[in-house]
């Protein structure tokens, strides 16, 4: 037997506090709990997360979301064949009828979305990166990913004055034990450096795990840190193997407005900002930028990325990932594919709100040679589902600093299955 008998939701709290979606599917008495994550830098492109707007939780509870599951999804989905993942994500889209899924609410379809993959995986016996790796016909091994550790907060993340929203590190060795090893100790090498340059009060963490200091107000500044930081700590900061690269997600809609990028308490045109990225990129050892410039602005990224393709100094050639552009959305995917403007997909599936569409981009993306990046939310939960998705990919994650709860859940839960390589 492998068709839904019930679907239960309820509200529970996510990382930041506010109210998110939980649900669980049976098949019988077997089944698959699953929670949905929260973004706080959203792009204006992305699917709808229902919210009550009333005078609960200050507007924030997903009651009618629960309600949309209880009365609206479970009566569609109940006897359906939860192996046919497929077709449970188009009877909700088609039940949805909208663009945005804001009938039915994404955060609602996208939770039983999500525990219909884990419950069939339990009903086939497979760890649920086999599930999702199998669904995904691939044809790749799952692998473990390259880590990405946001270890200094800024932008919507945190309370100063950083611009740029995420500096990540990437270790580069060859097993994930390895890398969530050296990204903890440069961690903590990184809060002894911050304690001593700006004194006590500076290592408070922002949304994501990462320090988020308050007299810390520049990109170089923070990037001169993390090169101390990585040095301390006895690695070599760098692009190849056995060395920790350096990634930034600037978030750049977050500091746009009417034609100019307000940085680092300077204003700045997009002929100057990209200037000052091929800065950077030949001082530091940058190997991936997210989101260097405004969700709209396809050829900004175009253009950065052709300079960066057209680097002889093989080091310049660097990942550019597309977030708020893209909101892991075929369109939007398609039209950055016809412009160039990208080689790495940010995949977070509330941005779109079912596995299906979610897996079908990341497939799209690897037919144009991309590369895939599976993200965490800023506003996380304890649920894991992010870490067997990257694992089914076998590519990149990205999922906050090797600290708090919600983020490290995702490193532990792919240490627990570092026999894979
Ligand atoms: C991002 C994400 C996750 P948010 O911009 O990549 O780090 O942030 O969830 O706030 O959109
Ligand atoms: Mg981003």
């Amino acid at each position: 037997m492998t068709h839904i008998t019930d679907i239960k939701a309820r509200q529970i709290l996510d990382s930041r506090g506010n109210p998110t979606v939980e649900v669980t599917v049976f098949v019988g008495n077997i089944t698959g709990t699953a929670s949905v994550p929260s973004g706080a830098s959203t792009g204006k492109h992305e699917a709808l997360e229902l919210r009550d707007h009333n005078k609960e939780y200050l507007g924030q509870g997903v009651t009618k979301a629960i309600k949309n599951i209880e009365k609206k999804i479970k009566p569609l989905l109940l006897g359906t064949d939860v192996m046919l993942q497929r077709e449970i994500d188009s009877l909700m889209i088609e039940k949805d009828k909208t663009e945005n899924k804001s009938r039915l609410g994404a955060n609602a379809i996208l939770g039983v979305s999500l525990a219909c993959a884990k419950v069939a995986a339990e009903v086939k016996g497979l760890t649920l990166y086999e599930h999702l790796n199998e669904t995904l016909l691939l044809n790749r091994n799952p692998k473990m990913p390259r880590c990405f550790f946001n270890i200094i907060n800024g932008g919507k993340h945190a309370d100063n004055k950083l611009s740029f929203q995420e500096f990540m590190i990437s270790p580069n060795f060859s097993s994930i034990t390895k890398n969530i090893q050296a990204a903890s100790e440069i961690y903590h090498h990184l809060k002894k450096d911050l304690h001593e340059k700006y004194g006590k009060g500076t290592t408070n963490v922002g949304d994501e795990g990462g320090f988020a200091p308050e007299k810390l107000n520049n990109a170089e500044g923070a990037l001169k840190i993390l090169m101390k930081a990585i040095k301390d700590a006895k690695y070599k900061p760098g692009r190849n193997k056995n060395q920790i690269g350096i990634a930034i997600d600037c978030a750049a809609s977050e500091f746009y407005n009417k034609g100019m990028y307000k940085i680092d308490g300077k204003k700045l045109s997009k002929e100057k900002l990209l200037h000052f990225y091929m800065k950077l990129i030949k001082k530091y050892p940058i190997i991936s930028l997210e989101d260097p410039f405004e969700q709209e602005d396809f050829s900004s990224f175009a253009q950065l990325k052709q300079w960066s393709d057209n680097q002889k100094n093989k080091n310049h050639k660097i990942q550019i990932v597309g977030d708020d552009l893209t909101v892991t959305n075929r369109k939007r995917i398609e039209e950055a594919i016809e412009k160039d403007s990208c080689n790495c997909l940010l995949l977070k599936v509330n941005q779109i709100g079912t596995l299906t569409e979610a897996l079908d981009v990341a497939r799209l993306a690897y037919e144009n040679r991309w590369k895939v990046m599976v993200s965490h939310r800023s506003g996380e939960t304890e649920d894991p589902f992010i870490a067997d998705l990257a694992v089914a990919l076998g590519d990149q994650l990205k999922a906050g600093a090797p600290c708090r709860g919600e983020r490290t859940v995702k490193y532990n839960h792919n240490l627990m299955n570092f026999s894979i390589s």
